[in-house]
């Protein structure tokens, strides 16, 4: 057994959920299988010089096969909830007529995830767009929001009884930030601030979804957004309008609109449309967080505002990612602040840390660094709840060590190891430090009172 280091994992109020989450593209695999058609990301990762080593989500984790082993895993690890991505290219193959094959295997997902107790958390768009869509001008065009709307529907159609909690889409900030401003991420357009359009029209399927979603019997629907404290490099004020401006692009951008009813007042308002009312969330709002980001004036010729700055004397996680736990209560507290009675209670829809694997090293240990960051960032989201800050939840990203998009499969963030020769699973004990020895941990975590916000809906 291993040493307790470091504190204990702090007490979280009676009924608080700890979870897990995936993605479909992530650790589905089956691309080919139930009449599933190609996604954004099998098109980037097929393409020569885009996906690290060539690695795509044709096999992923098989989660697809799998998935009444990971639920087992799930209830062993004592976990109350599990967030899931259904993938649009299974549900409407070629992004119109339904699949039922497709909408099928959500639904044994979500039969077993019942039966075993588990509360489904269900994202409609985890990036995956069908390539069809895409081909047709994709999220750079209005068109695709009105037929996400469809497809939404139709998986509520089918699941909205008895999936309670549903977030919309997974961090459109990343979708425009990364994929259609230096193209690093599907669908790999390299159109720098050109790409703004592509923000609003990622957030109109939200607002559609939202009104429309009640109706089919979704009890709570919400989004995933990614936010950052944005750390002005110094007291300048040029630097501290760099911050602001970058925050506004990175944080406030998708999370105005759908609480406060506006775009944030910042050097592209002009660029965007008025919204006539808040977009809204239904019962929670999700935040998915990782990491700070440090800005400072942008040098002359830069097509941006800003400059991102590298922040130093901290551990970095894989990605290069600093790891600053208290960047979590920074972000809830930062949330709260701006937000006040109109925020949600949150539910942390994402945190964790991908480090490679340490050849020789025991696979079925978390290793320090990731002990360290997830045993932090829980005090630190402890704190957020000591000082009023309302949180449901917290989903650990991520269950399975799986395909971290143009990365491929070499930062691992499971709470399980996958090896990826074999699919073989194994789950990770902390290294050290939080306290109590995995065997332990485990026969408690089955014990656990089932999560009182985050019960299932009865079967139907
Ligand atoms: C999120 N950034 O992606 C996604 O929701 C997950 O699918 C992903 O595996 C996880 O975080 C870890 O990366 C992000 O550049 C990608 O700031 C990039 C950024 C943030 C989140």
């Amino acid at each position: 057994d291993p040493t307790p280091r470091g504190p204990a994992l702090p007490p979280f109020p009676a009924g608080f959920p700890w979870a897990a989450a995936t993605s479909a593209h992530q650790v589905d695999g089956a691309v080919a299988e139930d009449g599933r058609g190609p996604s954004l990301w099998d098109t980037f990762c097929a393409t020569p010089g885009r996906g690290a080593r060539g690695e795509t989500g044709e096999v992923a984790c098989d989660h697809h096969h799998r998935h009444p082993e990971d639920v087992a895993l799930l209830a062993e690890l004592g976990l109350g909830a599990y967030r899931f991505s259904v993938a649009w290219p299974r549900v409407q193959p070629g992004g119109g007529p339904a699949n039922p094959a497709g909408l099928d295997f959500y639904g044994r997902l979500v039969d077993a995830l019942l039966d075993a107790g588990i509360t489904p958390v269900t994202t409609f768009d985890h990036w995956d767009t069908p390539q069809s869509v895409e081909d047709a001008g994709g999220w750079l065009r209005r068109g695709p929001a009105h037929r996400f709307a469809g497809y939404a529907a139709l998986v509520a159609d089918r699941l909205a009884d008895p999936v309670p909690w549903w977030i919309t889409l997974n961090e459109p900030c990343v979708v425009t930030m990364l994929g259609c401003g230096p193209g690093e991420h599907a669908p790999g357009r390299t159109l720098l601030l050109d790409a703004l359009p592509a923000a609003q029209h990622r957030l109109l399927p939200h607002g559609l979804a939202v009104q429309e979603l009640p109706t089919a019997g979704a009890q709570r629907v919400g989004i995933a957004n990614n936010h950052t404290p944005v750390w002005a490099d110094s007291a300048d004020p040029s630097d501290a309008a760099a911050a602001a401006a970058y925050a506004d692009l990175r944080n406030w951008l998708y999370a105005d609109p759908l609480l406060v009813g506006a775009y944030p007042d910042a050097w592209f308002a002009g660029g965007l449309p008025l919204i006539a009312q808040p977009l809204g969330c239904y019962g929670f709002y999700g935040l998915n967080h990782y990491a700070p980001t440090r800005v400072r004036a942008a040098r002359q010729g830069s097509p941006f505002p800003f400059d991102l700055v590298q922040i130093t004397g901290r551990p970095r996680a894989h990605s290069g990612w600093p790891v600053v736990p208290e960047g979590l209560l920074e972000v809830l507290l930062a949330l709260r602040a701006r937000y006040r009675e109109a925020l949600p209670p949150v539910l942390v829809t994402e945190n964790g840390c991908g480090h490679a694997d340490v050849p020789g090293a025991d696979r079925t240990a978390h290793g320090p660094a990731r002990t360290d960051f997830l045993r932090d960032h829980l005090a630190a989201l402890r704190q957020a709840v000591a000082d009023g800050v309302g949180v449901r939840g917290c989903f650990v990203w991520s269950l399975l060590d799986n395909s971290e998009w143009a990365e491929g499969y070499e930062q691992r963030f499971g709470l399980v190891h996958v090896d990826f020769d074999t699919l073989a699973r194994a789950p990770r004990a902390p290294s050290a430090g939080c306290g109590e020895p995995a065997g332990r941990r485990r026969r408690r975590g089955r014990q656990l009172p089932s999560p009182r916000g985050l019960r299932p809906a009865p079967r139907p």
